[in-house]
């Protein structure tokens, strides 16, 4: 910690409240959050740790109106869902609340008016959809319609979801209210917008020079997001669920989602401490750290930190170490095609088997790029690491014990070389532990933990204590005592990690309820003699004296049991099983559309072609842009399938399109045709192409 700082504040992203969280959610977010805040207060650090419900916002009131319920309906159902699957996950919240609560409302109401009285937003009207049968104002996501691109009929008025391209309601092609079907008109309504442009100069500083040690994919989204240029953000909606607008007139206006929702890290911090809640948010010397996923950078870097400067009272961040993104098996986690492993579904299928998933998701953190789950490395982790390394060290220092030593810890006599070599080693992984929490690598910081499990195996093969035991008693205790102290320090090591396991050791260690011995220690010089309190703390890491000798241990247990391939093919086969269903239901999702006559059909000129180029649209992550040798000279063709295809992999290879297809401007590029992809149920997209060479420009009929 930066001296300047006395106490540090730890966020983590609030989690819509309309479904249940996933490994996703565990991976990118809650576990290293509360990997920190664990470190933290092991160390004695004064440290508050925020969570709570996103409870606004228009997909949980779409939720309700498409189940005929009210939005506090849905979110009373899944905040408690959430809430408890942290829980058993032991993530150690000092506070999990929610957005819809009385204080939050106030406090993000009374946010909003400091900064209108204070000028600090600009009031702008503007044409916005109108649904006149529901008399109520539309939100993007409440119309739907077919997309301009791709012609998908089911287009939202902020995005497609077939081409992925970013829509605003007015481009849509026959925009229909998602509330009665009704066809919307366009009426005049007034927003206030917080002129994130007046903020840039500012914020470039900040972020750019002053935070350069940032993680770069923060960093990097940040700079790229300043490069473009900033645009005053629309703070408030047409929309009858969230914190009411609190100016006159303003009726039917709510807050926007994502202006109220980091306001709820602070309605939280006085929920939890409402006489001391400033010292939090007001006080120079509190660090602040956002833990969330890449999608939310921009709101943290940039928007929160743009209304908390507006304000002029609270801090800015000190760091926002977001991760990436988590896959599953290959594909990208997805709520509505069940593609994920929810928390309360694995707790059903491992009990207790809470560390094992905390360790894989830390093994494997998406932290500089996308990671991917899969079952086998899952199983792989946990019998290759967990049994193998950390619960076989525990395990043969606790039976050799008992065995040679009547479950006692032996004293520690004279020691050789080696030995001190060893504790030389282990003494340097608090060091190397520090390093990595300090600066957010827990990847690499749960390696340096393991890494100690493995000097203590490394230290039994080498020693053999069962072996000396027979000719020379008082070096195997020697051994054995090194051995139970490093036990001890992995207690310590991996309780940020893996708290249930720490604790489990320290209970096999007999830590909690021994008390000093003045006999025992007596007689076992200097390096035994410290009182064992039970407490086991950061900076007890590296000592060699945590159990003294003589203290009783308890029988030993294992840490971990081998998962076996009939659970990992069970685990699959589940995800098997939704992909089918998906499968299905895509595919009766795609009505059949009417007979055409033949006439119809030769209107199309479908003809094939040769792509010359392809490249990528800058900032349009699903278009590539052909030049296609088309037999007349060639043509420019955009087509949204960067997510399927490498352009280098398309050079040179036969495609077909619709070559008289009413050219269009996308991104400023005209599109001069349309190639055919075939779309698959996961929704891949496969180019269809001529399955024999034939001339560029030939017809396809
Ligand atoms: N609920 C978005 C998300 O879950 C949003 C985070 C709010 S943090 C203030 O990705
Ligand atoms: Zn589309």
């Amino acid at each position: 910690m930066n001296k300047s700082h006395k106490r540090t504040l730890i966020t983590s992203a609030l989690p819509y409240a309309n479904g249940p969280v996933h490994i996703g959610h565990l991976a990118g977010v809650y576990v290293p959050a509360d990997i920190f805040a664990r470190y933290l207060r092991l160390k004695g650090e004064e440290t508050l740790f925020i969570g709570g419900s996103d409870e606004h916002g228009v997909p949980i009131a779409l939720k309700a109106k498409a189940e005929g319920v009210t939005p506090q309906e849905v979110v009373d159902r899944y905040h408690y869902i959430i809430k408890k699957s942290f829980e058993d996950f032991g993530i150690t919240f000092d506070i999990y609340s929610r957005t819809s609560s009385k204080i939050h409302h106030q406090t993000a109401s009374e946010f909003f008016r400091k900064l209108y009285d204070k000028g600090e937003f600009i009031e702008k009207t503007s044409e916005q959809y109108y649904d006149d049968e529901a008399q109520q104002f539309l939100a993007d996501r409440y119309i739907t319609g077919k997309c301009p691109l791709c012609g998908n009929e089911r287009a939202y008025g902020d995005q497609c979801e077939v081409c992925g391209t970013s829509l605003s309601p007015l481009e849509l092609i026959n925009p229909k209210s998602a509330i009665s079907g009704s066809v919307p008109v366009l009426k005049a309504t007034k927003h206030w917008y917080l002129p994130l442009d007046k903020h840039e100069k500012w914020l470039r500083k900040w972020i750019l020079e002053d935070h350069k040690e940032w993680k770069s994919n923060v960093y990097g989204q940040c700079k790229s997001w300043l490069d473009t240029g900033l645009q005053p953000r629309a703070v408030s909606r047409d929309l009858d669920w969230g914190v009411p607008v609190p100016v006159e007139g303003a009726e039917g206006k709510v807050l926007y989602v994502w202006f109220d929702a980091p306001i709820g890290y602070i309605s939280n911090t006085i929920e939890h401490s409402p006489d001391d809640w400033e010292k939090w948010w007001k006080s120079d010397d509190t660090k602040l750290v956002h833990f969330i996923g890449k999608d939310n950078i921009v709101f943290h870097c940039i928007v929160f930190p743009a209304m908390s400067k507006a304000d002029g009272s609270y801090i800015l961040p000190d760091n926002v170490p977001a991760n990436e993104f988590l896959n599953l098996e290959g594909d990208k986690i997805s709520t509505s095609r069940n593609w994920a492993v929810w928390l309360h579904e694995y707790l059903e299928d491992f009990p207790g088997k809470q560390d094992v998933l905390r360790y894989v998701l830390t093994a494997n953190a998406p932290e500089t790029k996308d990671n991917d789950f899969t079952w086998k490395d899952f199983q792989a982790r946990n019998n290759n690491e967990l049994v193998a390394v950390l619960g076989n060290f525990v395990n043969r220092a606790l039976v050799l014990t008992h065995k040679f030593f009547d479950g006692k810890v032996p004293a520690c006599g004279e020691l050789t070389n080696y030995d001190r070599e060893t504790i030389v080693e282990f003494v340097q992984v608090k060091h190397n532990l520090e390093s990595n929490l300090d600066q957010y690598r827990f990847r690499e910081a749960l390696k340096e933990a393991m890494n100690l499990a493995r000097i203590g195996n490394k230290y039994l093969a080498d020693t053999e204590p069962w072996k000396v035991f027979k000719t020379d008693s008082q070096r195997a205790a020697t051994i054995l005592n090194i051995a139970l102290q490093i036990t001890a320090n992995l207690a310590i090591a991996f309780e940020p990690f893996l708290p249930f396991s720490s604790e489990k050791i320290k209970q096999l260690l007999n830590c909690r309820h021994c008390e000093f011995d003045p006999q025992s220690s007596a007689n076992t010089g200097d390096s035994n003699s410290r009182r064992n309190d039970g407490e086991l703390k950061w900076n007890d890491l590296g000592k060699t004296d945590l159990l003294a000798a003589n203290h009783p241990l308890n029988q030993p247990e294992l840490l971990f049991e081998k998962i076996e391939d009939e659970a990992i093919e069970r685990q699959i086969k589940k995800l098997q099983d939704s992909k089918k269903a998906n499968e299905l239901k895509a595919y009766q999702a795609v009505a059949v559309k009417p007979n055409i006559v033949f006439d119809d059909f030769t209107k199309l000129d479908i003809r094939t072609g040769k792509v010359l180029e392809c490249v990528k649209v800058p900032k349009a992550d699903k278009l590539l842009q052909f030049k296609i040798d088309d037999g007349l000279g060639g043509r420019t063709i955009l087509s949204g399938i960067a997510q399927h295809y490498r352009p280098e992999e398309l050079i040179g290879k036969q495609v077909c399109f619709i070559a008289n297809l009413e050219p269009r401007k996308i991104k400023g590029i005209e599109s001069q045709g349309m190639i055919l992809s075939a779309e698959n149920a996961d929704g891949s997209l496969a180019v269809i192409t001529p399955m024999r060479d034939v001339l560029a420009g030939s017809e396809v009929k």
